[in-house]
Order: structure tokens, then sequence, then C-alpha cells
């Protein structure tokens, strides 16, 4: 092989592995939620047989908001939870309802249904 293709073999490479990091081995560490111009770090939680993304990435200090999605009409999951910030709200099947707090502390923190079968977690950094 010429030191041309060489290079370019490396490339894809490279390329690939960025793809594997990126999609799978990225996501495994949590779905960063992403800063929005209403000041708001936000992420849509997914709520279907569980919470889609579990686990969440949030900034320290910035107001967040989640926008929870119920696609189900399961009563399981009928209420979320936030208990370490003291939230709470009802899901109406279909509808999207958006749960803000203020996260002050760095750390690990848990959200769940009102039974506490479906979890999902926060990181705070
Ligand atoms: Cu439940």
């Amino acid at each position: 092989m010429s030191p041309d293709k060489v290079f370019v073999t490396l490339l894809g490479v490279a390329a690939i592995a960025f793809l594997v990091w990126f999609f799978w081995l990225n996501k495994k560490a949590g779905v960063r939620a992403a800063p929005t111009s209403s000041g708001y770090q936000e992420v849509l939680v997914l709520v279907k047989g569980g919470y889609t993304p579990d686990v969440i990435v949030l900034e320290k200090g910035k107001p967040a908001r989640l926008n929870f999605l119920r696609a189900e009409s399961s009563s399981c999951s009928e209420m979320v939870l936030i208990p370490d910030f003291k939230k709470s709200a009802q899901l109406p099947e279909g509808q999207t309802v958006a749960v803000e707090f203020l996260p002050e502390q760095a750390g690990e923190f848990e959200f769940q249904c009102q039974m506490g079968m479906l979890r999902g977690k926060l990181i705070v950094e």
C-alpha cells in the first residue's frame, strides 16, 4: 500500500472508532441535557416501560427542564417523582410535561415513578 492509502485506511478506522464511541459507549454514560435559548438545559424523556434516556447528565448551577413524554397508558408511570428536588408531576398520556428545578449540587439523584418501579438517574457535574 502507498502511504496515501495507509493514511486513508487509518482515517476510516478512526472514524468508525469515533462513531462506536459516540453512539454506544458515550450513551451508556448518560445523555447530556442541551442548553436552549430559554436559558434552561433541557432533555426530552420518553416514558414507556421505563425512562429513555434513564441517565441524564446536567450541569451544576443551571436551571434544568426535563420534558417527560408519556407514551403509554400503564398506571405505573402516571406520576414521576424527583425526591431530592422535591418535585413530582402527573404525566397524562400523550402529553409532554415539563419538570423544572435548579441542580445546585454535584452528585447523583434518582427520579422514579410513584411506586419506585421505573427508575432513572440524574448526574449533576
Ligand atoms: Cu410504577
